[in-house]
């Protein structure tokens, strides 16, 4: 890190020893994965800044803005309007959720049968190593599937500001009036929580501010559907990972630069692997940082991957905010209508999922799937089944993964991955 932020990590209150220990692990992990890639894109020394810097100057930016009277809000999930929260000039950061922390105690407190994901949001809270928990004025639970929804009664407990908001699980007429009323109330709690009174000019300098990002991952997705690909798979889930933390504009801008050179790239016909390279579709569980595990052993076995059918990925950015309504009321319905097309397997029954799924294969001309499900994770497990019957009918390979956040079954995993990708060669 370019800066001491230690006495900032001590007035957070967060256990520096517990958090050193962190850091050096992030670091190493980073160095072993990220920094040991060949060829990658100049552009990219911005998201390996960030990550030296994502629990230092971006923490201490949204401490400047907290002084300046800005508010933070945390979230676990893709539901949580973004476009609602800067319309009141506050900030959204994703909470950390992809490392396995404090797991004795975490133990203590729900089912070792929980999945990854939470547990690792509930370690980070207990061992005191996240300064965006720390930071955040109002944390968001949303409930989704029957793991968080239940682990956020716990967390309640744990935690003075957690705000939880309902969701449909049907997509019906009476999913979206649900939605409807929990955005509605959301948006008052935020006004609350910030003293602003959101109107039509803030929502739509909102909606321009996430679409503006949300076209700039997009944009980058579409440029890996060439042969050979011009950004590894790695550095692309770190691009849609960091949309969680950076600020936003910034983020625009980076993204942007990095796709300007991605373009040179492909008309000198460069990759960052060899034309030709088998390409992999993931698709499932979302993969928060530093949740690398899959994606490194899928490059290292041969493989390139072209696409995330996930919430950190395309099902979290793909549809954009109309911007074009002027009445707050018209506004509010575009940003319903948009999240409504979150095609989280939560829902049932589910066909969105399916049909995205199929299309990217198409879009990104990818050779197989793998899905990625992880353990105790009901939904996505359940819905791999079908998915993997569907992907079958159509001839298109796949594999179905189910994992943790530990290191104990790389080999295996690799194994397996290997003979999948010798197999779609
Ligand atoms: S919209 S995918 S971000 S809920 S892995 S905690 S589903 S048991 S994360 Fe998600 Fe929102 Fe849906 Fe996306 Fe439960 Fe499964 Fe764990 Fe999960």
């Amino acid at each position: 890190m370019s800066e001491d932020y230690r006495s900032m990590w001590e007035n957070l209150g967060l256990d520096l020893v517990a958090h050193d220990a962190l850091l050096e692990v992030l670091g190493n992990g980073y160095q072993d994965i990220y920094l040991a890639q060949k060829e990658r894109p100049e552009g990219m020394g911005y998201f390996d800044f960030v990550m030296s810097e994502i629990h230092g100057l971006r923490v201490k930016e949204l401490m400047d803005g907290k002084a300046a009277g800005r508010k933070v809000i945390g979230s676990y999930c893709v539901f949580v309007p973004e476009e609602i929260v800067r319309a009141a000039d506050a900030t959204l950061v994703g909470l950390c959720a992809g490392a396995d922390f404090a797991v004795e105690g975490v133990e203590r407190l729900l089912p070792r049968n929980t999945c990854a994901l939470i547990k690792s949001a509930f370690g980070f809270n207990l061992g005191k190593v996240c300064p965006y928990i720390e930071s955040a004025d109002m944390i968001v639970g949303e409930n989704t599937c029957d793991g968080k929804k239940k682990s956020y009664e716990t967390l309640n407990e744990l935690v003075p500001n957690l705000y939880v908001m309902d969701l449909p699980q049907v997509k019906s007429p009476e999913g979206r009036a649900l939605l409807k009323a929990e955005f509605y109330r959301f948006k008052v709690a935020v006004e609350k929580l910030t003293g602003v009174a959101i109107d039509a000019d803030g929502l739509k300098k909102g909606i321009e501010i996430v679409n503006n990002k949300r076209k700039a991952i997009y944009r980058l997705s579409s440029l890996r559907k060439t042969d050979p690909v011009p950004i590894s798979g790695l550095d692309a889930l770190l691009a849609n990972q960091v949309f969680f933390y950076d600020d936003p504009v910034r983020f625009t801008d980076s993204v942007n630069k990095i796709c300007d050179e991605l373009e040179a790239r492909i008309k000198r016909e460069e990759g960052v692997m060899p034309k030709g390279t088998p390409r992999i579709l993931i698709s499932g569980c979302p993969m928060a940082v530093p949740n690398w595990k899959l994606p490194w052993i899928i490059e290292t076995s041969g493989a390139v991957i072209v696409g995330e059918e996930s919430c950190v990925g395309e099902r979290g950015t793909r549809n954009l905010t109309d911007d074009s309504a002027k009445t707050v009321e018209e506004l509010m319905e575009a940003i319903i209508d948009r999240y409504f097309k979150v095609d989280c397997a939560i829902f049932t029954p589910n066909p969105d999922r399916l049909e995205h799924i199929v299309d990217m294969v198409e879009t990104y001309k990818a050779d197989g799937v793998i899905q990625y499900g992880l353990q105790f994770c009901q939904p996505y497990l359940m819905e791999s089944i079908p998915v993997e019957e569907a992907l079958r009918a159509k001839d298109i390979p796949t594999l179905r993964i189910e994992t943790d956040y530990s290191q104990e079954d790389v080999g295996q995993l690799k194994t397996r991955v290997e003979a999948f990708v010798e197999l779609i060669k």
